[in-house]
């Protein structure tokens, strides 16, 4: 066991993104004593390094956000992520498994944020008040570690597991449903694999950008005007594989596919 620093720890999580792989845990190879805030500086320097390469991000991600989610990966806390312009699937397009390690999708509400988002204090009505549409959306989780298999720092250090987006075209107005309400059905091959309501993310989806705006004051930083934030899963994620043909069907909000290929 070898001591290194965060720009290091980022290094080891990033090769095993570019090079498809599968990781042994940070907690278990590299600092068994990682803390949630130091996992948070391993994850901002996975972000600089990206950003440093031109990439761009989308926005930030609540993840680990509904019970299904939380009992799924035995971890108890929500949690946040970036997800980047290079990870964006068009709505009806290809999901390639040689880019992926094992790649699980998630059917979530994501909102366009219209002006920002300043916490501490921040409520979901406030979020409402300035979010400009809610869209449906599937996001591709592709933890680097083995057997997604790992702790609430480890997870927090891998960027949240985030992988791949599709967005669904429809823009609603968050104040033409109640979102809470919002009924979805996550499909392979046509068969219902998971289903639930909006309120299963924190009683409303809002809740989990008001959380995330509340959570990233912490570090002087804010929910931005134009950002798209995934709420977070509403049921457990699904494993996916080639031929798979993926649907994600949202109440109100439409449907949102992808097919899985070699
Ligand atoms: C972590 C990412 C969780 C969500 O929506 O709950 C997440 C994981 O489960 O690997 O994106
Ligand atoms: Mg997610």
């Amino acid at each position: 066991m070898v001591s290194r620093g965060f720009k290091e720890i980022a290094q080891y999580l990033i090769a095993g993104e570019v090079e498809k792989r599968e990781l042994e845990k940070v907690t278990a190879k590299i600092k068994p004593g990682l803390t949630v805030e130091e996992a948070y500086l391993v994850q901002q320097e996975i972000v600089n390094t990206k950003l440093a390469e031109g990439k761009r991000i989308i926005g930030p991600k609540m993840g680990l956000t509904s019970q299904a989610k939380m009992k799924q990966m035995n971890v108890n806390e929500p949690i946040y992520g970036y997800v980047f312009d290079y990870m964006r699937i068009e709505n009806g397009g290809k999901l390639r498994m040689q880019d992926q390690i094992h790649p699980k999708v998630e059917a979530e509400i994501a909102f366009v944020i219209g002006e920002d988002i300043i916490g501490p204090g921040i409520t979901a009505e406030e979020v409402l008040v300035k979010t400009e549409f809610v869209i449906p959306a599937l996001e591709i989780i592709d933890s680097r570690y083995e057997n997604f298999n790992f702790t609430l720092p480890d997870v927090i250090a891998d960027n949240a597991s985030t992988s791949r987006v599709v967005f669904g075209t429809s823009l609603k107005k968050p104040t033409q449903l109640d979102l809470d309400l919002v009924g979805v059905t996550l499909k392979i091959n046509g068969e219902i694999k998971e289903l639930g309501a909006g309120a299963a993310v924190l009683g409303h989806p809002a809740e989990a950008i008001a959380m995330l705006a509340n959570m990233l004051s912490c570090k002087g930083e804010k929910v931005r005007k134009g950002d798209v934030i995934l709420s977070g899963a509403i049921t457990g994620a699904v494993m996916i594989g080639e031929g798979n043909v993926v649907t994600g069907k949202f109440a109100g909000l439409g449907e949102v596919s992808f097919t899985v290929t070699a």
